[in-house]
């Protein structure tokens, strides 16, 4: 069998991390309505604890989007065509992506971008083993930034982006479009792949983000642990409380870090003040319906070309093509 190629191996390393989680964290939390960015979750630690909330019983979207590949991959493959370089944003463990590279017709290559340096080099290791004839340039950056992506070796048919687990979702609106349009540049003349969750019952969504075993508030409050390990803050754990819960008017689920007492914690130079129920917005995780996506999708110059859902509609996968 041949041997990975040498460039299956290099990684290209943007540092995303490094350059800002000091001044986005100082900024969110001396905001008046205090947030922090919930791409700091996934640190090397972070990524672990949300592979843990895929696995729960109550955390349905992962599973539901896995059940819809499993049933639907040859026809994608067959949309998807062959030769096509498949880039996945956020690929994480690339669990779903592996039903994809067994099914497509002689990939062009895979590039997975992921801002968890550790869990991507670990991942295109196994890769590696499994694919040993697939180029694979894995890609370590904060996808919404701009960064050059690498070329493969085979000549390219497509470009089609993956981007699965809904987590378009975790974009506000604008923000949603602006991402949607950065990837329709990206994929121009080919397809974006994209799992989008779905509004549903509120109690499904609520237990969903409140897990019985508590793993979503551990990952909530991963957040102050890497701002304590990583910063030198003094939060005390105890001292916040996880909150979730669907906002119906927004169409969102939001999540946040509760302050239990009145207290003050040190960050940097800082002295940031936190008032007894004062909360500090972590996440926003939005439902669509299929037609609200849709539009989403059109106003970002993309074409829904084919939806897949469950039987309960509980989660959808998308292929949507940009001229
Ligand atoms: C990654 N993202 C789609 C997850 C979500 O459901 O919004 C992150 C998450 N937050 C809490 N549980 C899972």
């Amino acid at each position: 069998m041949p041997k990975p190629s040498e460039s299956s191996l290099r990684l290209y390393d943007f540092e995303p991390q490094q350059k800002t989680f000091l001044g986005e964290v100082l900024q969110g939390l001396q905001d008046a309505r205090k947030e922090l960015p919930s791409k700091y979750f996934y640190d090397d630690i972070g990524s672990q604890l949300f592979e843990q909330i895929c696995e729960l019983d109550e955390y349905y979207p992962t599973r539901t989007e896995l059940a819809i590949m499993q049933e639907r991959v040859g026809e994608i493959a067959t949309l998807l065509g062959p030769n096509c370089l498949l880039i996945e944003y956020g690929s994480g463990s690339s669990t779903k992506t592996r039903l994809l590279l067994d099914a497509l017709h002689d990939p062009a290559g895979y590039v997975p971008i992921d801002i968890a340096k550790e869990q991507l080099l670990r991942t295109v290791a196994a890769l590696a083993e499994t694919y040993p004839c697939l180029e694979v340039l894995p890609v370590c950056a904060d996808y919404t930034s701009d960064f050059a992506l690498p070329v493969p070796s085979k000549p390219v048919r497509r470009r089609v982006v993956y981007f699965p687990g809904s987590t378009i979702g975790n974009f506000d609106r604008e923000p949603a479009q602006h991402f949607l349009r950065q990837l329709a540049r990206v994929c121009q003349g080919g397809g974006l792949l994209i799992g989008v969750d779905l509004k549903k019952d509120f109690n499904i969504l609520h237990r969903a983000y409140n897990d019985s075993q508590g793993v979503t508030a551990q990952f909530n409050k991963h957040l102050l642990v890497r701002m304590n390990e990583e910063l030198g803050a003094d939060f005390e754990l105890k001292h916040f409380g996880h909150y979730a819960f669907y906002n119906p008017t927004q169409g969102r689920v939001e999540m946040h870090l509760v302050s239990l007492r009145n207290q003050v914690v040190h960050l940097g130079e800082a002295e940031i003040a936190f008032k007894l129920g004062e909360s500090v917005w972590t996440e926003s995780s939005y439902k669509y319906t299929l037609a609200e996506f849709a539009q989403l999708a059109a106003s970002a110059g993309f074409t829904v070309e084919q939806v897949w859902t469950d039987a309960r509609q509980l989660f959808s996968v998308q292929y949507l093509t940009v001229g």
